[in-house]
């Protein structure tokens, strides 16, 4: 029987041959085309932080070191007629300054160069009143060669603080003989010493001080220039801005965008909410700073004594926990090392802070969301809600477009009891969330809210008082653009009150005070000290 094909077949196969062609074709160019069509990311929300604000952002916390003449003295603001001989620490050591801070999870420092006394650490070209002038290693030694030295070492990231007012410097007062030794100063700083990651330039001034003015737009085109990665911290930026407070305090609606423009820097009318709480309308990526010290002084006193651990953890809430950094002054004493009581606080605060967010509830949880960006709730989902779990910026989960929703469903899996919150937005996206809260299925079965709050930024952390639930609900109620979510963390902090965190009355009086005494730096166009009516 043969099996060729009829004319028939013959010609139905050859005819057909092209079609099946043109087929499997548009077969093999549907399937390769859907399997790498992902959806894309949402479009960034502008202001967006720079790469350097980025890794700052992550550091969350950095150790203060003043250090200098008042150590010796007693002083906090020295007067800049204090000799040099006094200056001479027996067992200077910045490594141990260092290692604390590794061993506690700073990983950047700063060191008071030049405070407004106008004693150099460092031996300044441009004055004898430093190191040079001292006893100490017989006027050989450089504290910040020793801290950068270090720093290098242990991989932690150097910072510097130049004080533009300077009690010594006879030529403080003429503007342009001072702009010019300051920038002398600085490019002396950022040029023999590596790497500098931050620059603190704070706005303290006596009163009665001579009048003078700072040319803070060189300033920073300087120091960007000759450090490009250095983050510049002033009232109001460039890079970073200052809270408003000298106690660790962040606003609880906190955003890393501003207008420098509404406050300049000095500016004796400058509203501290607007320092405080950023402006969701703004046009630059300007993060707050909350600066504050272990001990009442800013200097070490023989006599003060450093905070404890637990009011270390509620400075810790009030600042990273709301979308601030949090820059902690530990001062070396006159032997030239951080005292053991010290260290002892830092210790038991990192215990505290592993002990209570190194367990995360919800790491196991089952998770779904009002909807998924690209469709599907699945764990390979490029935006799945699975991605909060994931530590890392890089992963989170976002909505589909146009929702009249947003909630992430969290199944616990087991009943639990717990009183923290901790979200996180994927802040190289823009920060967006204005308005959101928790809600719990109780055992009566009807869902309660928990907790709420407004920002969420960089890092939210919230304290409320303790629930037991198994079935959780976060609901974003308000956003600039469509809410993307990072990282959602449940905790129990067995030792906090939370009273204590939700409490903010210190910042509200601060707020609504009337009268606001302003000791502070002139811009180009400001006297020094005012009182100022809010
Ligand atoms: C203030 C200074 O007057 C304090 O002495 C301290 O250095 C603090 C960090 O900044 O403006």
């Amino acid at each position: 029987m043969s099996m060729a094909p009829t004319a028939e077949e013959h010609s139905s196969t050859h005819t057909n041959r092209p079609l099946l062609l043109l087929f499997l074709l548009l077969l093999i160019s549907s399937s390769s085309s859907s399997s790498c069509s992902s959806v894309a990311p949402p479009l960034p929300l502008l202001p967006l932080p720079n790469a350097f604000q980025l890794q700052w952002h992550l550091s969350h916390m950095s150790l203060f070191f003043h250090f200098g003449l008042n150590t010796f003295t007693g002083d906090e603001w020295g007067s800049g007629h204090v000799h040099p001989s006094l200056f001479n620490p027996t067992n200077l050591n910045a490594t141990q300054w260092i290692q604390l801070a590794k061993l506690n999870g700073f990983n950047r420092v700063i060191l008071t160069a030049k405070h407004h006394d106008g004693f150099c650490l460092w031996p300044s070209q441009y004055t004898n009143y430093s190191v040079r002038s001292s006893p100490w290693k017989d006027g050989t030694g450089d504290v910040l060669a020793d801290l950068a030295a270090a720093a290098t070492v242990a991989g932690v990231d150097l910072g510097i603080y130049l004080s533009p007012w300077d009690r010594h410097e006879h030529c403080y007062g003429d503007t342009l003989l001072y702009n010019q030794f300051y920038l002398a100063q600085m490019t002396e700083l950022l040029t023999r010493y590596g790497v500098i990651k931050y620059v603190f330039l704070d706005g303290a001034k006596g009163d009665g001080e001579k009048d003078m003015d700072y040319f803070f737009d060189t300033w920073f085109s300087l120091i960007h220039q000759l450090q490009p990665p250095a983050i510049i911290f002033s009232d109001a930026g460039p890079d970073t801005r200052w809270v408003g407070n000298e106690l660790g305090v962040g606003a609880s609606t906190s955003w890393s965008v501003y207008n420098s423009t509404l406050t300049p820097i000095g500016g004796i009318y400058n509203d501290p909410r607007y320092a405080a709480e950023g402006d969701p309308a703004g046009h630059e990526w300007v993060p707050a700073v909350c600066d504050v010290s272990i001990r009442p002084g800013w200097f070490w006193h023989p006599e003060e004594l450093p905070k404890s651990a637990m009011n270390l953890l509620e400075i810790y809430y009030k600042s990273v926990g709301r979308n601030c950094h949090l820059l902690l002054n530990v001062p070396p004493n006159s032997s030239g090392l951080i005292s053991p009581e010290d260290i002892q606080v830092l210790q038991e605060f990192t215990e505290l802070r592993r002990s209570i967010f190194s367990n995360n509830f919800a790491i196991n949880a089952l998770l779904d969301a009002s909807s998924t960006r690209g469709g599907g709730t699945s764990d390979d989902s490029n935006f799945s809600p699975y991605n909060v779990l994931k530590e890392g910026l890089y992963t989170y989960w976002a909505p589909e477009e146009y929702q009249s929703r947003w909630i992430l469903y969290i199944d616990l899996q087991e009943l639990v009891s717990f009183n923290v919150l901790q979200l996180q937005e994927p802040i190289q996206m823009g920060q967006r969330v204005s308005e959101f809260h928790l809600e719990a299925l109780h055992q009566d079965g009807v869902w309660k809210t928990v907790t709420n709050g407004t920002t969420i930024g960089y890092q939210r952390l919230l304290l409320f008082p303790k629930v037991k639930s198994q079935h959780l609900k976060l609901v974003i109620d308000k956003s600039r653009a469509d809410p993307l979510i990072s990282y959602l963390g449940i905790y129990m902090d067995p030792v906090t009150n939370w009273s204590s965190i939700y409490d903010d009355t210190v910042l509200t009086s601060h707020f609504n005070s009337t009268q606001v005494h302003h000791i502070i730096t002139h811009d180009n166009s400001h006297t020094a000290t005012a009182t100022a009516s809010m």
